[in-house]
């Protein structure tokens, strides 16, 4: 039937959502990703936005449905509902922007207080291509990510530096965690060991397992 494939034509749906101070580039990262566009004048979001883009992993085609909500509180969503069933979050700072960096803690209590405590997590420093205004070195940066046990990356949306592997990399660490429950559970589920559970299964949770069967590795 050629190369084609249809757009629900996938083996993984994951959630995955976006969050940091407004005008860190949430929403550049989300258009660059899903359909290679950048935009210099975007507005605010307001209320929830979302889209999808479909990778492969292995042999499986995993689904990433990526919320985008605003930054600003007072044009954010209800909070738990944004949250509900994102087994992976984008957790963005602006690199010229120092208090975009000092208010990731406040970001990251909120995530972790409304998601399950195995979510995978990248620390994005996006805008490094203005090297020349940059206020939050990369050496800091590491550090807090190493201490919070996240992955960090820095990238541009403007130069889409990094933008693919940032999204690239938090759907292939949700697929191994969901591959490893499987396997684990499939064996004697009193093996599972700690941390490194999600929850995919719930009634209420957008990210699901579409077909049975798993990664190979
Ligand atoms: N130089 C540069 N500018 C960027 C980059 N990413 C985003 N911008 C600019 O930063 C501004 C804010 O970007 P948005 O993507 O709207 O920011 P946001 O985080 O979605 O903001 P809220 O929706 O208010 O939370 C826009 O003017 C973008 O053009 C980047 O990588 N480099
Ligand atoms: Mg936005």
């Amino acid at each position: 039937m050629g190369a084609y494939r249809a757009d629900d034509d996938y083996d993984y749906l994951f959630k995955v959502v976006l969050i940091g101070d407004s005008g860190v580039g949430k929403s550049n990262l989300l258009s660059r990703f899903t359909k290679n566009e950048f935009s210099l004048e975007s507005k605010s979001t307001i209320g929830v936005e979302f889209a999808t883009r479909s990778i492969h992993v292995d042999d499986k085609i995993v689904k990433a449905q990526i919320w985008d909500t605003a930054g600003q509180e007072r044009y954010r969503a209800i909070t738990s509902a944004y949250y509900r069933g994102a087994v992976g979050a984008l957790l963005v700072y602006d690199v010229t922007r120092h208090v975009t960096f000092e208010n990731v803690e406040r970001w990251l209590k909120e995530l972790r207080d409304h998601t399950d405590a195995n979510v995978v997590i990248m620390f994005v420093g996006n805008k490094a291509d203005l090297r020349h205004l940059r206020a939050v070195s990369t050496d800091d940066a590491r550090a807090f990510a190493e201490r919070e046990n996240t992955f960090f990356v820095e990238t541009s949306a403007l130069e889409s530096l990094n933008v693919d592997n940032a999204f690239t990399e938090v759907l292939t660490q949700i697929y191994h965690v969901v591959c490893r429950k499987t396997l684990e559970i499939g064996d004697d589920p009193a093996a599972l060991p700690k941390g490194q559970t999600i929850n995919i299964g719930g009634r209420d949770d957008v990210s699901a397992v579409k077909k049975a069967g798993c990664c190979s590795a």
